[in-house]
Formats: structure tokens, C-alpha cells, sequence
């Protein structure tokens, strides 16, 4: 056999290996959401984007007041990002986990887009095989239930389509489709979730990502952009990818981490940006802080002497801080009128590097 032909035959092994099953063609995305992914990777040479997660649907002492916003009200402007979660929309509930009506959060997405912001969606979904929620890891072969062959496959599918058929119908009034960051099997390097470290193989990992992203293509999904999104446990970038579902799939490298112990956090953020910057570059993808914060804020100086020294040395696209939640005491990341930390966070937000709604004129979309 000459060389040629046997390359072209490891290569055709290897995506066969590496590829999902339908997933040889090029991606279908919407213009929209090309422009967006584009316009992701030039962010580091802009600044950085905030982002909040529920940010206008409730805060500290209000629930679903009209265009209120905790940030904005202690700022002056809305977040750039706004991240909100879809669990319990594959159970078909008219409401989400934190209680908060589908219609309420597709119409944040749809106004966030329409003020030239950007939406990320995350899915804490219940257990399929026990019922529990997504912190239910007393069964370790829930992953394997829901993969092609498993008791759990056909249900698992009909859940997907739930959340396909709400991607779906992130429309504006002109019927364009709104282009969602997704960002599923979170923090899998943890063993929290029933599709954690401890509870699947890396080969079915990567199957859930595959079966995920190709059902979502089947129904017509073309609004999506993925996000890989671990925890702080890695040490290095193969650590960091070693359950990686491949270029074909993943868009934006992240990770979640928080504060407990200032100098603990510094090192977990400083060891993950290095890794992400890292992968970011070899794989020429953008990079993010999906998720992170210190509860409840205590430190009046967080968001300039921890927060921005850390996304000032590394190239990320946006940093979010998850939410403030208003049905359980001192679970809030983000500031509100009057808080410890809220003058220090106008600073932040005067910094010419730290990006919100209005400072990206609506360009988002396009490129
Ligand atoms: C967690 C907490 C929970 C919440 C979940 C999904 O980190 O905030 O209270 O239900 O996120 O939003």
C-alpha cells in the first residue's frame, strides 16, 4: 500500500473514531450564530464581558419586576452575558428547577438579544434512571441507560427534543432564531452530577456529548454554539481534555471555579486560565470563565483586587458570576444597591476592559 493511501485511511479511522455518528458534513449554523462565535474569539482584543446568571429575572428582596436587574441597578447597565438554566424542561414542567417560568426565560433571552447582549443556557436535568435530580449520583450507570442500546435511550431522546423544541423557539418578532452559548455536562470533572467523574467512562461521556449535539442538528437546532466546561480539578491540558468530544462538537473552552480561600481560588483560576489559554490557542477556539464568584461577597474590594487582575492577564472572552438568588439566605455572586462589595464593583464596571450591554453597540451578531 503506497503512503498516500493509507494516510487517507488513518484518517478516515480517525474520524470515524472521533466524530459523531451523522456528524461528517460541515455544521449548520444560522449566520447569527457564526457572527457570534467570530466575534468571541476577537473579544480579548475589545475586553471582557460580564456576565450574570438569571440576571433579570429576580435579586436580593424582587422577583420578576420589570426590567430590573440587581447589576444594573447598581451600575447603570445590564450584563453583557446573561446565563440562565433549562433543568426540568425535559420533564415538560411549565417551570424550571429555581421555579421560574419557560416563557419568562425565553422572553430575558429574546430581549437580552435584543438589546445586543449574549444568552448561555446551562441544563441541570433530573435523573433519568432514578427520578432524582442532577446531584442524584447514587446510580453509576445512568450515562450508559440513556446511550443507544441502554433501558433508558428512547425516554432520554424525547428529553433532548424538549430542549431542542425550547432552542427552538427562541425567536424574535422577525423570526430570527436567537444564538444560544449551550453548555451541558458541566463541571463533569467533579463527581456531583450523574454524568460526573466517577459515574461514566470517558467513552460515554463523549457518547452523551455526541447524541446530545447530533439529535439537537436532527431537530433543527442551528442557533447553538457549544461550551466544554469542567471544573478546577484538572492539572494540566490533558487532564483538561481527557474526556473531550472533539473540534467537530465543541466551540468554546471553559471552566467553573469559586472562592472560598482567596489564595486557593487565585491558584485554582491562575493553574485553569493557563490550561484553557493553552487549549484555547492549540485548538483556536475562545475561552471563558463560565462560571464563578464568592458567595455572597464579603470581600469590599472582590471584584478589582481579585476578580480583575485575573481576567486582565489571560485572553477570555467573558467571565460570569452565578446567581442571586432570592429564595435562599446569602446565595448571591453578583452586587446589589448597598451591598459590601457594590462600590468596588462601579469601579469594575468603569474600567475601560470590563464590557456590559452597552459597551458592544449592538455588533454582536454580525462580523
Ligand atoms: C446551583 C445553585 C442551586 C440552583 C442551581 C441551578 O449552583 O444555585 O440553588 O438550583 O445552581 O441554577
Amino acid at each position: 500500500m503506497n503512503k498516500k493511501i493509507l494516510l487517507i485511511g488513518i484518517t478516515l479511522l480517525s474520524l470515524s473514531i472521533t466524530s459523531c455518528q451523522q456528524e461528517v458534513e460541515k455544521k449548520t449554523r444560522s449566520s447569527e450564530t457564526e457572527a457570534l462565535l467570530a466575534n468571541l474569539k476577537e473579544m480579548p482584543t475589545i475586553g471582557v464581558m460580564f456576565g450574570h446568571h438569571d440576571d433579570p429575572l429576580y435579586g436580593i428582596g424582587w422577583e420578576g419586576d420589570e426590567d430590573r436587574s440587581d447589576v444594573k441597578s447598581v451600575c447603570g447597565d445590564y450584563p453583557a452575558v446573561m446565563s440562565y438554566d433549562i433543568g426540568h424542561i425535559e420533564l415538560g414542567a411549565n417551570q424550571s428547577l429555581d421555579k421560574i417560568p419557560f416563557d419568562k426565560i425565553r422572553k430575558a433571552i429574546i430581549d437580552q438579544y435584543n438589546r445586543g447582549g449574549m444568552n448561555t443556557i446551562s441544563w441541570h436535568l433530573d435523573n433519568p434512571k432514578t427520578g432524582g435530580s442532577s446531584w442524584d449520583v447514587s446510580d453509576t450507570t445512568v450515562v450508559a441507560s440513556v446511550l443507544p442500546g441502554g433501558d433508558n435511550h428512547e425516554l432520554f431522546v424525547g428529553w433532548i427534543d424538549k430542549a431542542a423544541d425550547f432552542m427552538n423557539s427562541l425567536q424574535t418578532a422577525n423570526g430570527v432564531k436567537v444564538p444560544i452559548l449551550f453548555r451541558p455536562w458541566h463541571e463533569h470533572t467533579g463527581s456531583w452530577f450523574w454524568w460526573g467523574e466517577k459515574l461514566c467512562s470517558p467513552e460515554q461521556y463523549k457518547a452523551l456529548w455526541c447524541m446530545t449535539y447530533d439529535r439537537m442538528k436532527e431537530r433543527g437546532v442551528d442557533n447553538l454554539l457549544y461550551a466544554y466546561s469542567p471544573g478546577i480539578e484538572p492539572q494540566d491540558s490533558t487532564q483538561y481534555l481527557a474526556k473531550y468530544p472533539g473540534d467537530d462538537i465543541i466551540d468554546l473552552f471553559g471552566f467553573d471555579g469559586y472562592q472560598f480561600d482567596r489564595d486557593q481560588y487565585l491558584e485554582w483560576m491562575n493553574n485553569s486560565l493557563t490550561i484553557l489559554e493553552q487549549v484555547g490557542k492549540a485548538h483556536s477556539k475562545p475561552i471563558a470563565i463560565t462560571e464563578t464568584g464568592y458567595e455572597a461577597i464579603p470581600d469590599s474590594t472582590w471584584w478589582t483586587e481579585t476578580l480583575l487582575p485575573l481576567i486582565d492577564k489571560y485572553p477570555v472572552s467573558y467571565a460570569l458570576v452565578w446567581r442571586n438568588a432570592r429564595e435562599r439566605d446569602n446565595h448571591y455572586y453578583a452586587p446589589y444597591p448597598g451591598q459590601t462589595s457594590a462600590d468596588n464593583f462601579i469601579e469594575f464596571y468603569n474600567q475601560p476592559q470590563t464590557l456590559f450591554v452597552g459597551d458592544l453597540n449592538r455588533k454582536l451578531y454580525k462580523h
